[in-house]
């Protein structure tokens, strides 16, 4: 399924939700984390309506890639330069809550860790 009218990501890809986007092309979307754990808290999604990474097949290996490469350039135009997270949860286990998958790209200084 290229598109479930039910998700919310597709509805944020279909422009029927607002969000604040920092990149779009033809295969991935990248905006901010409604709810944020970091300062700058980003989160790669596929255009098309991808359930999880255990959806993911071969075909998709370079649409991963995109995704994951992504993260670095964003986070330096955003002024990240001391370091970041990709984090992808899966699955009730894994603490999935949005079943339209994601990569979560969060930087910045991070208060609760000392030293
Ligand atoms: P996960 O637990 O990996 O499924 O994380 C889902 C993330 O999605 C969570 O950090 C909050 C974020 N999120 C949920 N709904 C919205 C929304 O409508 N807009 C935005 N920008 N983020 C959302």
């Amino acid at each position: 399924m290229s598109h479930d009218p039910n998700c919310i990501f597709c509805k944020i890809v279909a422009g029927q939700i607002p969000s604040k986007k920092v990149f779009e092309d033809e295969d991935v979307l990248a905006f901010h984390d409604i709810n944020p754990w970091a300062p700058v808290h980003l989160l790669v999604i596929p255009k098309r309506h991808i359930a999880s990474m255990a959806d993911v097949t071969d075909a998709e290996a370079a649409l991963l890639g995109k995704m994951v490469a992504l993260g670095p350039k964003l986070m330096k135009d955003l002024g990240v330069t001391n370091g970041f997270r990709h984090v992808i949860n899966t699955g009730p286990d894994g603490g999935q809550e949005v079943y339209h998958l994601h990569l979560h790209v969060m930087g910045g200084p991070r208060p609760w860790l000392k030293g």
